[in-house]
């Protein structure tokens, strides 16, 4: 099967990325189209296809392609995705239409079937989507009860405008010069910032609220108690996560190393002693989640653990998901 794909927002961070994986995962592609505005179109960009000049985007040029990818922001999403999907799969990685009851949220891991339910597919936040191939084995054969999540979030999560504020903030700052911050909220290099999108009446930001949200959501477990701390570090691109669980069943670290060695999607990295644990040096550019850092909870003994996962901000939390969603619906 030779497939029409359309990238909308091909010269971002995530739409590079979503290219890069397509042609490492030998997705079947016959033609790639790479959809900009017209700031960008006519211009030419050099991906693993080849050299491929940006078309101007349209909506009926977008409905002729099979499958489009939508790496854009969500107000653009909201206003042409439906469009588009009358007459191609889309595959959006907003998140204007995650918590809608007809758009199916999804992480292959966990609910790939769904992929062959609609037209329209909402790709999660990165940081649901990490945390979610690690909890979900854990859900499965221990019962989630509660799940306190804080992350160390990376840059990539702002895209590249944030990446290269975190390179030109660094060299500034090693330089002596003043950081400057325009992406982010203050100065990220040599700073931690505990504020990821705007805040909520509740005192939690929208960031946060995404991943008690969509985590619900994507497990099918409306009543799940999950609540987040969500903080910017400077790092590059991969996104760290301490997580606590509480369970409805009695949990080991052995049992819930055992579950998790064979989850798919999940590398398992729990080798205190020789110092090995996840790290966002490994993580990054690997598609697995890395979980390690596994310990019974102090607070809530037999039925709790501790674990720490770290997991590329730009490909499971974004263009590895998205593709193996057009994996999933495409599969026999
Ligand atoms: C960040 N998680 O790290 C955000 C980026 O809902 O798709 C992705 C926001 C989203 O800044």
């Amino acid at each position: 099967e030779n497939l029409h794909v359309g990238v909308i927002g091909a010269t971002g961070a995530v739409g590079v990325e979503l290219i890069n994986v397509m042609f490492d995962r030998n997705f079947p592609v016959g033609e790639l189209t790479l959809f900009a505005s017209e700031r960008s179109a006519g211009k030419t960009m050099e991906t693993k296809y080849g050299t491929k000049t940006i078309a101007l985007f349209s909506v009926e040029e977008a409905k002729q392609c099979d499958i489009v990818f939508l790496a854009v922001s969500g107000d653009f999403a909201k206003e042409f995705a439906p469009q588009i999907a009358k007459g191609a799969l889309v595959i959006d990685n907003s998140s204007a239409f995650r918590m809608d009851d007809d758009v199916p949220l999804i992480v292959p891991e966990i609910n790939g079937a769904l992929a062959k339910t609609a037209k329209l597919i909402a790709n999660p936040n990165c940081t649901t989507a990490i945390a979610a191939v690690a909890l979900w084995p854990l859900h499965q054969a221990f019962g989630l009860k509660k799940v306190i999540v804080s992350t160390y979030q990376a840059a990539s999560g702002a895209g590249q405008p944030g990446m290269n504020e975190l390179r030109e903030g660094l060299a500034a700052g090693l330089e002596g010069k003043p950081v400057s911050a325009e992406v982010f909220a203050h100065p990220l290099a040599f700073n931690v910032i505990p504020h990821i999108d705007s805040f909520q009446e509740n005192g939690y930001t929208r960031e946060e609220m995404k991943v008690t949200w969509e985590t619900r959501k994507i497990f099918g477990e409306p009543n799940l108690a999950v609540s987040c701390t969500a903080v910017r570090i400077p790092i590059e691109r991969t996104h760290s996560e301490a997580i606590v669980i509480e369970t409805e069943k009695v949990v080991t670290p052995a049992a819930a190393r055992e579950a998790l060695a064979k989850a798919k999607g999940v590398k398992l990295v729990d080798d205190p002693a020789n110092n090995v644990y996840p790290m966002p040096i490994n993580a990054t550019k690997q598609y697995d989640v890395e979980v390690g850092r596994i310990r019974t909870n102090l607070i809530f003994g037999d039925h709790g653990l501790e674990l720490f996962v770290a997991g590329d901000q730009l490909l499971k939390g974004a263009a590895l998901n998205a593709v193996q969603i057009a994996e999933a619906y495409i599969a026999d």
